[in-house]
């Protein structure tokens, strides 16, 4: 399988993150691609590119444009405010507020455009984002072209980015915008199926009211994980996207037994839709060892859901997503390809 990659990730480091009473080290951060395109090299999984440029066209049609406008221009906003080191927000438009005036100081801007305090920015952040998007739309290339599979390996992560927020270490949604391009570029349906271990709000928002993409979350439950707000069983789709909408809530603690179950279910609910590409959002945040989570996968089971995938007989696009375990998440994120490749 070939491997779109940009080495143009990297400028998004060094940034800090709220986490509990204090600020820390995103848990996000440049090794982790680093540590799977190793793991690819190592195995022979295939050929690593680098992604073709893409203007925002694509993207406008499943984020707002004046989001996207937003967003190459926050570091630059922060600097002129006579700050450095990490932008974050910490301001937000709740119930009672105002949301439709778009404010013009950046700290407002910043609360306006997110849902938490979790999508930060330092002076290389936009390029990395735009070279993430471009990644997923190269990788998308390559299934139209003909490829049965291709990774993107996407850093910064999309799935908790919506139609105009971003939050939760994402800005643009990848996998949104690739499914997008492929729906422009001949598909009729497509699916997405996403296994990372926190609900893919931004992806599900996005969809919520479309048929032509049918949108399918494992995931921790919200009443008690992050993002909290959405990803409960009973969202189901609104107006022509009613039924095209399907989440699977797990609880703390979660094996791999009950994972599995829930994700046959997932890839029958996908056969049913009969996509004629599948889009993988791709986090290995599942693992037992990860930091920020609390289900209890191991590495060898990467494989059986690589391969519990492959069965479903779809042209593949995976796209990478979260996993924080920095040590193992190679092995994990590889694994599943291999798995895949493998049958
Ligand atoms: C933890 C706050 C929640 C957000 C995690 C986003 C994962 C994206 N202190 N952190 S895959
Ligand atoms: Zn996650």
């Amino acid at each position: 399988m070939k491997t779109i990659f940009s080495p143009r990730h990297a400028r998004h480091s060094g940034n800090l993150e709220l986490c509990g009473n204090e600020l820390v080290p995103a848990f996000e951060k440049p090794s982790r691609a680093e540590i799977i395109r190793k793991r690819i090299d190592a195995i022979g999984l295939g050929p690593v590119d680098e992604p073709i440029e893409h203007d925002l066209a694509v993207a406008a049609k499943v984020h707002d444009p004046a989001y996207l406008d937003f967003l190459p221009t926050v570091y630059p906003e922060w600097e002129k405010s006579g700050r450095t080191g990490t932008a974050l927000p910490f301001v937000w438009p709740t119930r009672g507020l105002r949301g439709d005036v778009v404010p013009q100081a950046i700290d407002a801007r910043l609360g306006y455009y997110s849902f938490d305090a979790g999508a930060t920015f330092v002076k290389g952040t936009w390029e990395a984002v735009k070279s993430s998007h471009d990644t997923a739309l190269t990788a998308a290339r390559l299934l139209h072209a003909g490829e049965r599979a291709a990774f993107a390996l996407c850093r910064p992560p999309g799935h908790h980015a919506g139609r105009a927020f971003m939050g939760g270490y994402c800005y643009i949604n990848n996998a949104a915008v690739a499914a997008q391009w492929l729906l422009d570029n001949g598909a009729g349906r497509v699916s997405i199926l996403d296994i990372d271990y926190h609900h893919g709000n931004g992806t599900q928002q996005i969809f919520y009211a479309r048929s032509d993409v049918q949108v399918v979350n494992l995931h921790a439950d919200p009443l008690v994980e992050y993002p909290h707000f959405l990803g409960h069983a009973d969202e189901r789709g609104e107006g022509g996207g009613e039924g095209f909408n399907h989440n699977f809530p797990m609880p703390f603690g979660t094996r791999f037994g009950d994972w599995s179950a829930a994700l046959d279910k997932g890839c029958e609910l996908v056969a049913s839709h009969a996509p004629d590409v599948l889009v993988v959002s791709l986090g290995v945040d599942t693992f037992e060892r990860d930091p920020i989570s609390s289900f209890k996968l191991k590495s060898a089971d990467y494989l059986r859901i690589g391969s519990r995938i492959a069965k479903l007989g779809l042209p593949t696009l995976f796209v990478m997503e979260g996993g924080y375990a920095v040590d193992e998440i190679g092995v994990n994120a590889v694994g599943v390809l291999t798995g895949f490749e493998e049958g």
